[in-house]
C-alpha cells in the first residue's frame, strides 16, 4: 500500500469511528420504572466503540461492573460514590454491573455490547450475586430475560 493510499485509509477509518461510536447515559436513582434503587435504563444495547455514561442522579450511588459477570478481557469499570463514570466498551457481549452499598437492595444493570455471546455464563454465574440480594432478587434474572 503506498502512503497516499494508506493514509486515506487511515482518515475514513478514524471518521467512521467518529460517526458510529455513541454515547449511552444511564441514570442511577432512589426511585424509577422498575422500583427503587435503580439504574436506568437498566438493560442498555449498546455497540463495542461506543461510551456508557452512568449519571450520579440521586445521590449515594456508584456503579461497578462485577469481576466475572463482565466479557473475558474486558477492563470493566469501578466509580466512586456521587461521581459520574464513563466506560468505553471494550468487549462484546453482556456486562453486569451493581451499585455497590446498595447491591443488596438489588440496584444492578445490564450492558449488552452487540451479540450477547456470553450470556449463558452470566445467567448461570449471576445466581451467586442474586443470592445476596433481600429485596428485589428477582431483577437481575428479569434484566438477563430482556436480553435477546
Ligand atoms: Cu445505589
Amino acid at each position: 500500500m503506498n502512503r497516499k493510499i494508506f493514509t486515506a485509509t487511515a482518515a475514513l477509518m478514524l471518521s467512521s469511528q467518529l460517526v458510529f461510536a455513541a454515547e449511552h447515559t444511564v441514570q442511577m436513582k432512589n426511585v424509577g420504572a422498575d422500583g427503587t434503587m435503580v439504574f436506568e435504563p437498566a438493560v442498555l444495547n449498546v455497540a463495542v466503540g461506543d461510551t456508557v455514561h452512568f449519571e450520579p442522579t440521586d445521590m449515594a450511588h456508584n456503579s461497578e461492573s462485577v469481576t466475572n459477570l463482565i466479557p473475558e478481557g474486558s477492563a470493566g469499570w469501578k466509580g466512586a460514590m456521587n461521581q459520574k463514570v464513563s466506560f468505553t466498551v471494550d468487549k462484546e457481549g453482556v456486562y453486569v454491573y451493581k451499585c455497590t452499598p446498595h447491591t443488596i437492595m438489588g440496584m444492578v444493570g445490564v450492558v449488552v455490547a452487540g451479540s450477547p455471546t456470553n450470556l449463558e455464563e452470566i445467567k448461570t454465574q449471576s445466581a451467586s450475586l442474586s443470592a445476596t440480594f433481600v429485596m428485589n432478587k428477582d431483577r437481575l434474572t428479569n434484566y438477563l430475560n430482556q436480553v435477546k
